[in-house]
């Protein structure tokens, strides 16, 4: 598994970009919605604590993750420096997280082969709630917080680039 033995919110702080003065955007979805607040707020407070402005943070929700590459196409139309995508799929009795995950990672994995503006891949898909707790601020550590230091890391990555 990804996340075995690895601890979502750990990283080196030096080698973090500063944040201030970014403009970033989340979009999160509202199904499993105590999992995905949870994530929200450590994205939110992790750019925070790198100096991106609250005012410069734009919170967008749509209703699931199937919505997400909707809502992250949009956002990145809009004056933002890299776009936050959170939601959770957890595995039910048909195929048809599969089906989620795949359509949301292929969807935002086109916007960031196609758009100048960063697309950060926040979404879990786990086989239930407990893995999800886990990842959301729990024993490995919250997925927010590790995508708030990737969009920093991406701004500084495209503001370096030429
Ligand atoms: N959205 C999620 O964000 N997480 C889920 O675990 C999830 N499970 C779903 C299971 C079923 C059977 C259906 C029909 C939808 C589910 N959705 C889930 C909602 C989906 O992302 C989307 O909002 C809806 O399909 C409407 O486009």
């Amino acid at each position: 598994m990804a996340t075995q033995n690895h601890n979502l919110s750990d990283y080196d702080i030096n080698k973090v970009p500063d944040g201030t003065g970014m403009k970033m955007g989340i979009v999160v979805a509202e199904w499993n919605e105590n999992i995905t607040a949870a994530l929200l707020e450590g994205a939110k407070n992790t750019l925070m604590k790198h100096g991106v402005y609250p005012e410069d943070i734009t919170v967008k929700t749509v209703p699931g993750s199937f919505e997400l590459i909707y809502g992250a196409a949009q956002m990145v139309k809009t004056k933002v420096d890299a776009v936050i995508a959170i939601g959770c799929v957890i595995r039910g009795e048909t195929p048809h997280d599969r089906y989620i995950c795949q359509g949301v990672t292929q969807g935002l994995a086109h916007l960031n082969a196609t758009q100048d503006t960063p697309v950060i891949y926040g979404l879990i898909t786990t086989l239930d709630m407990e893995q999800a707790k886990d990842r959301a601020g729990g024993k490995l550590g919250n997925k927010g917080d590790e995508c708030a230091v990737t969009a920093l890391k991406m701004v500084d990555f495209m503001r370096k680039k030429d």
